[in-house]
């Protein structure tokens, strides 16, 4: 069959994104299929998609949808419109068979089916698009693949993977596009998170136990990065750190294939076992995010998040001591929030010596969530709420407004506080940087 995979991303900020799980789609197919990518990011219009459509002439489309909304909630932009204007376009010159699938779409799938009117959607890891092509090629019943879902079946929660999964990384034209807007790639080491921080999908998407990459494996692809021109990647990992040893292995497996890029990951701030950044350091790694969402000890709890005020500079110390950029994100108004909570974070956040704090004022409510839960309990969404169009979870004792102007407040002349990731502004001055040469996240310029 001829398929033709097409990630519909076109968000650029904070900065270009490369569609990575295009190339784990990719890899899980059979050579008997003929598998081209096409990346909207790169295009100017729809015209080139429709041109590729009427060359190709596709048996199978399937849809990236990673991004719903920019998850803002002072400034909320939905890319729905983008999805709908796209699907439309793809049935105008095309009969395939449209199949969705991201990350995006895992949290939403239903609502997108309905809304986006597609034959089929792969509920979270898109590998099982090989059996879903069987079924199409053989008349064989879809809807009993794992995580399939069809117009007619009912939302399922994704099962992952029992088998291994791979990436094809070509290195080709469509890399150099990322590599010359920035010089950034990314690389995934493991799957899932074992943590259940109450407002957090990633679970959901990527399964509740740690699924990981051979350290040599991760290495080599590494190192294929390198060789394509990436001059930095990203590990996209939940939550590199979630296993000290795994993610120790990698980073020597790095060193001893001779990785020479920078690189860096999300870190949960939990206490790190001696050396730990050290090595990190050693591998090449210069910057650690970590999501440390609150630094205050009754929101800790209530996040269920699995460390402590301090482990949070236990954390933050090692990092420094190594020689690491550390930034934090911090996530304010969840259940509990009060003005107590918020000024113990915030006195205790003006404490973290050389760091870039990105503080998210309102906590976006998914679906499959224990926040979803709580906000059903206090009657601040219902159960036919579908939460597409953002709904961001309010305090009972202070209100989200208040709480993004007491930040907003504190924030002035602090050159080292953003409200968000820094909005235009920093995307702007990011673009701006990535066209003078510069590489990576490149928030280090902001540490004070
Ligand atoms: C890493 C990450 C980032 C990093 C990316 C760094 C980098 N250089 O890659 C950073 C921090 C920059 C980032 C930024 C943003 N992110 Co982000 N990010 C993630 C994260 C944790 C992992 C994404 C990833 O690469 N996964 C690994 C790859 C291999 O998996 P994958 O792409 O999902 O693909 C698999 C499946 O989805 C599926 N699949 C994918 N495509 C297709 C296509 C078909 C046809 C099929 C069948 C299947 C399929 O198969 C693949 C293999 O199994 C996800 C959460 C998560 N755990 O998924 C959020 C996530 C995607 N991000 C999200 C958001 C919102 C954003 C931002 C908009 C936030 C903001 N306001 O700045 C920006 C957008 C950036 C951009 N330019 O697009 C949301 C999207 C949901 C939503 N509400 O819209 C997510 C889901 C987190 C969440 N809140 O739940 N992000
Ligand atoms: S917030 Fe981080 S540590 Fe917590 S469940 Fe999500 S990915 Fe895991």
């Amino acid at each position: 069959m001829k398929v033709l995979l097409i990630s519909a991303n076109t968000v650029r900020t904070p900065y270009y994104v490369y569609p990575l799980g295009l190339d784990y789609v990719t890899a899980a197919l059979s050579s008997r299929h003929i598998v081209r990518i096409a990346d909207i990011n790169i295009m100017k219009g729809m015209d080139p998609l429709i041109s590729i459509i009427n060359d190709f002439v596709p048996d199978v489309i399937g849809l990236s949808l990673r991004n719903i909304d920019n998850v803002d909630s002072h400034d909320t932009k939905s890319f729905i419109p983008i999805y709908r204007n796209l699907v439309e376009a793809i049935r105008r010159h095309s009969t395939a068979a449209i199949v969705l699938g991201g990350s995006g779409f895992t949290i939403f799938p239903k609502k997108l089916m309905d809304i986006l009117k597609a034959d089929y959607g792969i509920i979270g890891e898109g590998e099982r698009l090989s059996l879903l092509l069987d079924a199409i090629e053989t008349g064989g019943n879809a809807a009993a693949i794992p995580g399939v879902i069809t117009g007619a079946s009912s939302e399922a929660v994704p099962a992952p993977l029992d088998t291994e999964f791979h990436r094809k990384f070509d290195g080709g034209a469509h890399a150099h596009y990322y590599i010359a807007r920035g010089g950034m790639l990314n690389l995934q080491t493991k799957r899932g998170c074992c943590y259940t921080c109450i407002y957090c999908t990633y679970p959901f998407i990527e399964g509740a136990e740690f699924r990981l990459i051979p350290a040599d494996e991760v290495a080599d692809t590494a190192l294929a990065l390198e060789r394509a021109g990436a001059k930095y990647f990203f590990i996209t990992d939940s939550v590199f750190n979630g296993s000290y040893q795994h993610s120790a292995e990698v980073a020597r497996a790095f060193k001893k294939k001779g990785l020479s890029i920078p690189w860096g990951a999300f870190f949960a701030p939990t206490k790190p076992p001696d050396d730990y950044y050290r090595v990190m350091h050693d591998a090449g790694m210069t910057h650690a995010e970590f999501g440390t969402e609150s630094l205050s000890g009754p929101m800790l709890a209530a996040y269920r998040k699995p460390f402590s005020i301090n482990d949070v500079f236990a954390a933050h110390a090692a990092a420094l001591d190594a020689g690491l950029y550390a930034a934090h994100y911090i996530l304010l108004g969840g259940p509990g929030e009060n003005r107590d909570t918020l000024d113990e974070t915030l006195r205790n956040a003006e404490r973290l010596e050389k760091t870039v704090i990105f503080f998210f004022c309102g906590i976006r409510i998914y679906p499959n969530t224990r926040i979803y839960d709580i906000a059903l309990k206090e009657g601040q969404i219902s159960k036919s709420d579908d939460l597409l169009e953002p709904v961001f979870y309010q305090s009972r004792s202070i209100s989200s407004e208040e709480i993004y102007r007491i930040v907003a407040d504190l924030a002035k002349g602090k050159e080292n506080w953003f409200i968000g990731t820094g909005g235009s502004r920093a995307a702007r001055l990011i673009s701006r940087l990535h066209k003078q040469g510069h590489t990576g996240p490149l928030w280090e310029h902001m540490i004070r």
